[in-house]
């Protein structure tokens, strides 16, 4: 046995309105529960339009900026906070590539999708903006302080 040496970090996952709609919500809460990360808060809901602009600032210069926030509003979406060791990695490892075509099976959006402009998923890409998307998009009372008992199971 072995001590956990990854520091503990809290992704934001939210799953796309492309996913709401295909029903793979389940399934996709099933592939974080089983890796082993804990659901520390948990919502559907319609995202406002300058949350989600506010959520991707950092490509607003980008040419498919003004699709990506129409295509996150376009629906309703289910936002998560998976929380565990090393889970921001880990988080983009199970989604897979950003362009579902080059995402390998196995992965998320290379089970479920075929374009960047619907891929799926969402999954935050450093612990800085883990924490700074959690802000934006849960108020503090939504989220929950639980402890899963998987040790000594998983962890
Ligand atoms: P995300 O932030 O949604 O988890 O995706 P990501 O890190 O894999 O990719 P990122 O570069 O952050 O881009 C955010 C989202 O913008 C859309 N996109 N479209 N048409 C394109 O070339 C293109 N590139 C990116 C995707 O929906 C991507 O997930
Ligand atoms: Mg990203």
């Amino acid at each position: 046995f072995f001590a956990v040496t990854q520091a503990v970090e809290r992704s934001y996952i939210m799953i796309k309105p492309d996913g709401v709609q295909r029903g793979l919500v389940g399934e996709i809460i099933t592939r974080f529960e089983q890796k082993g990360f804990s659901l520390k808060g948990l919502k559907l809901f319609q995202a406002p339009k300058e949350l989600a602009e506010e959520h991707y600032t950092e490509l607003q210069e980008k040419p498919f900026y003004p699709e990506l926030v129409k295509y996150i509003v376009s629906g309703p979406v289910v936002g998560m906070v998976w929380e565990g060791p090393g889970v921001i990695a880990s988080a983009r490892k199970l989604i897979g590539a950003t362009n579902p075509l080059n995402a390998e099976p196995g992965t998320i959006r290379g089970d479920f999708g075929i374009q960047s402009g619907r891929n799926v998923i969402h999954g935050s890409d450093s612990p800085e903006n883990g924490e700074r998307e959690i802000a934006l998009w849960f108020k503090e009372g939504e989220l929950v302080e639980w402890t899963r008992t998987i040790k000594p199971w998983i962890i």
